[in-house]
C-alpha cells in the first residue's frame, strides 16, 4: 500500500459539484481509499490568467495501484466528468484536473508521468492545501518540506478559503 497526494482543480461551473463527483469517484474506486481531504480553496488562475478562478483541494489516499495505474484511474475519472483534452489549451479551462503530487517517496520520470509533480513547488494552489495535510513531508527531489517550499514561493497567486467541508 502506498500513500499518495492528489491535487484536484476545476474552473468550469458547477465547480463544487465537479470536485465532489471526482472525490466520490476516487472513493468508489477499488484499490483507493481516501484518508483525508484538505479544505476547498478558491484560487487565482496560475499560468494563463484570463480565465475563471479555480476551486482546488488536496486529497490524501491509500492505494494498492502503481503510480501508472493511479494515473490511468485519474485520467479515466477526468474523462467520465466530461474532460476532453482535445478541446482545451495548456493551463486553460477544464471541468476537472486530477494531478498526482506525491506517491510515497517515489521519484518517477517517464513519458506519461512525473512524480513529484514537476511544477507543484511553484504553485500556491497546490502547496496551501498540502500544508494542511503534510507540512513536514520532505519533497524527495528538492529535499525541502512542503512548508519550506511554501516559504520559498516567489509569486504567490491569490488564494482564499472557500469552504472546509466538501
Ligand atoms: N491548473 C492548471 C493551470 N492553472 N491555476 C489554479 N489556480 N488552479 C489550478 O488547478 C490550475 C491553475 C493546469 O492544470
Ligand atoms: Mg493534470
Ligand atoms: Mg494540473
Amino acid at each position: 500500500m502506498a500513500i499518495a497526494y492528489l491535487c484536484l482543480g476545476t474552473n468550469i461551473e458547477d465547480r463544487k459539484k465537479f470536485i465532489e463527483q471526482a472525490v466520490s469517484f476516487l472513493d468508489m474506486s477499488e484499490n483507493i481509499k481516501i484518508i483525508r481531504t484538505s479544505a476547498l480553496y478558491e484560487t487565482e488562475p496560475w499560468g494563463v490568467k484570463n480565465q475563471n478562478w479555480f476551486l482546488n483541494l488536496a486529497v490524501e489516499i491509500k492505494t494498492s495501484l502503481s503510480p501508472q495505474d493511479l494515473l490511468i484511474k485519474c485520467l479515466n475519472i477526468e474523462k467520465t466528468l466530461g474532460r476532453d483534452r482535445n478541446q482545451e489549451s495548456r493551463w486553460g479551462e477544464r471541468p476537472i484536473d486530477i494531478d498526482i503530487i506525491f506517491y510515497d517517496n517515489a521519484i518517477i520520470q517517464s513519458e506519461i508521468l512525473t512524480v513529484p509533480h514537476e511544477r507543484m513547488h511553484l504553485r500556491a494552489f497546490v502547496l496551501v492545501p498540502l500544508l494542511e495535510l503534510i507540512p513536514d513531508f520532505r519533497h524527495p527531489v528538492l529535499k525541502k518540506t512542503v512548508s519550506e517550499l511554501y516559504d520559498s514561493l516567489e509569486d504567490v497567486e491569490d488564494i482564499f478559503l472557500y469552504g472546509t467541508k466538501l
